[in-house]
């Protein structure tokens, strides 16, 4: 599970949850107040109050498949009951959500956004007429990502006691669902077998558009390998610039280089890549290399040199 580092923790909690609570608008009356201050100055080990809600995660996709859970845990030393825990989806906008449940999971009130909750409270006295309880609970709240809109979210819990209401927020953020990609494909490369160090060359690369969406402007390189894996130790002998290509639809791009004289002769490796640079998001950026076997040659070392400057 995530946690948020931004919370704050033991004291400094403590304190902002007593703010919370001076400030909130629904405080029964100014003994609840006093009983609040006087039980944070007489706070030891055993005597806490703090409650925490985590959003996790706290960024996913609307439409990926998963609910947006919601974490709560709290601990209320010296209170006698909790009456009801509500949590609050956009409070005071036209699109806020409630839900409020008991302190043992039992949905009261729930929007349709709010599909489960799972957890509990244990609440003990100590059997005196004053009896204090010491109340920890363990939520987790399921909301169905798709009957919220795309963007930022705050949620805020509220824990009804019989001393007054402790609450924190949370924050989350839904990125919308994801358009339909494009989907470049390198699909051949029309080179010669053979070619000779230090000396220009021409090939024909053809790249296709498969996805669902018109690719914009992208690179299409050509590397030289030694092995048919592309990776930084590689050559970039040369790329063209495809404006854009429509869905459904296939370009043979042309692409001069030179075989720098620094090569070996041998096998080798010409590696095309299509959207060399990642300019286009794609739904699959897996295919968009090719591989095609060589054999470079040495040119003659003066006529080479010549030719390369040229
Ligand atoms: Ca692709
Ligand atoms: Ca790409």
């Amino acid at each position: 599970m995530y946690s948020d580092n931004n919370k704050p923790r033991g004291m400094a909690l403590l304190i902002s949850l007593l703010f919370a609570v001076l400030l909130s608008s629904s405080l029964v009356g100014a003994s609840t107040i006093r009983v609040a201050l006087a039980s944070a100055e007489d706070d030891g080990p055993n005597n806490q109050r703090w409650v925490m809600l985590w959003a996790v995660p706290t960024n996913s996709r609307i439409d990926d498949g998963h609910y947006q859970l919601l974490s709560l845990l709290f601990r209320l030393d010296m209170i006698n009951s909790i009456d009801k825990i509500t949590i609050t989806l956009e409070a005071g906008t036209p699109l806020q959500k409630v839900l409020e449940f008991k302190a043992d999971g039992t949905k009261i009130v729930s929007d349709p956004a709010f599909a489960f909750v799972v957890g509990g409270t244990t609440l003990t006295t100590d059997g005196d007429y004053y009896a204090i309880g010491k109340a920890k609970g363990r939520f987790i709240i399921a909301i169905d990502k798709t009957k919220l809109v795309a963007g930022d979210h705050s949620a805020i819990v509220e824990v009804m006691t019989d001393i007054g209401k402790f609450t924190d927020h949370a924050v989350f953020k839904l990125r919308p669902a994801e358009a339909n990609l494009a989907d470049l494909v390198a699909k051949f490369l029309a080179s010669p077998n053979s070619m000779k160090i230090g000396k220009k060359h021409n090939v024909q690369a053809l790249e296709s558009n498969e996805g669902d969406a018109e690719a914009h402007q992208h690179k299409v390189s050509i590397y030289l390998s030694t092995d048919s894996i592309l990776d930084n130790t590689d050559i970039k002998l040369g790329f063209a610039q495809v404006d854009h290509l429509k869905k459904d639809q296939s370009k043979i791009v042309p692409i001069k280089f030179e075989i720098p004289s620094s090569a070996s002769p041998g096998a080798a490796h010409l590696i095309l890549k299509v959207d060399s640079d990642n300019e286009v998001p794609e739904s699959n950026e897996n295919n968009n290399t090719l591989v095609k076997a060589i054999t470079l040659t040495a040119g003659s070392n003066e006529h080479g040199q010549n030719e390369g400057q040229h």
